[in-house]
């Protein structure tokens, strides 16, 4: 079964106390934004942030009906907080198009595939190609090649996914929520890509 990461929030935020609710507006040091993950079903969006939120893996868990929703802080060097809200979907993907209520109003979009699947990326591009017609203008956007500790049934190569991201301005990484290979990379490159508030 897949990482079922429609449990409540625990609020292990890992840097308790630097980020206090600030009513839903940002600053310039502490920025709230929406994540939404986007992909097939199948390819590990749920443990990606299962891993990322609770430092877990578990392949036997239970796909939880109903939509998930966690939250996790991290700081940056400069000493900025960005807390994500993280928009995962409980396996809708699988039956109908997304609706665009799902990806409305988010600053950024994860886009994933599984390295050993290339219909997953194809798919991928379909949700990038999408995003880009009707998500936020200055959404900032990430491909991700998920399960890359697979390696041995690679059958999407690396390069395919730089030259894709590449040509639609998007950060590329590949990662593993089975190892926890690039999962914390991956969020921070997104913090730091996000475009910031100008101090008035
Ligand atoms: N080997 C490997 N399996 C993974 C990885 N991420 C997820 N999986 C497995 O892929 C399946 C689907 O994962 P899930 O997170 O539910 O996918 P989702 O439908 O995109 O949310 C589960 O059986 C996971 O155990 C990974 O990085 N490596
Ligand atoms: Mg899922």
């Amino acid at each position: 079964m897949g990482c079922s990461s429609s449990v409540p929030d625990r609020n292990t935020g890992r840097v308790g106390g630097l980020n206090p609710e600030n009513g839903g507006l940002n600053d310039a040091r502490n920025l709230r934004v929406k994540l939404v993950l986007l992909g097939d079903s199948g390819v590990g969006k749920s443990c990606i942030v299962l891993r990322f939120v609770r430092g877990q893996f578990d392949p036997t868990s239970k796909v939880t009906v109903g939509a998930s929703f966690l939250s996790q802080t991290i700081a940056l060097q400069d000493s900025t907080t960005v807390k994500f809200e993280i928009w995962d979907t409980a396996g809708q993907e699988r039956y109908a198009a997304l609706a665009p209520l799902y990806y409305r109003g988010a600053a950024v979009a994860v886009v994933v595939y599984d390295i050993t699947s290339p219909e997953t990326f194809n798919k991928a591009q379909f949700w990038v190609k999408e995003l880009q017609k009707h998500g936020s203008p200055d959404i900032v956007m990430a491909l991700v090649g998920n399960k890359a500790d697979l390696h041995e049934k690679r059958e999407v190569p690396f390069q395919d996914g730089v030259d894709f991201a590449e040509k639609n301005g998007m950060f590329f990484i590949e990662t593993s929520a089975k190892t926890a290979d690039n999962i914390n990379q991956l969020f921070e490159e997104l913090a730091k890509r996000l475009p910031r508030p100008s101090p008035s």
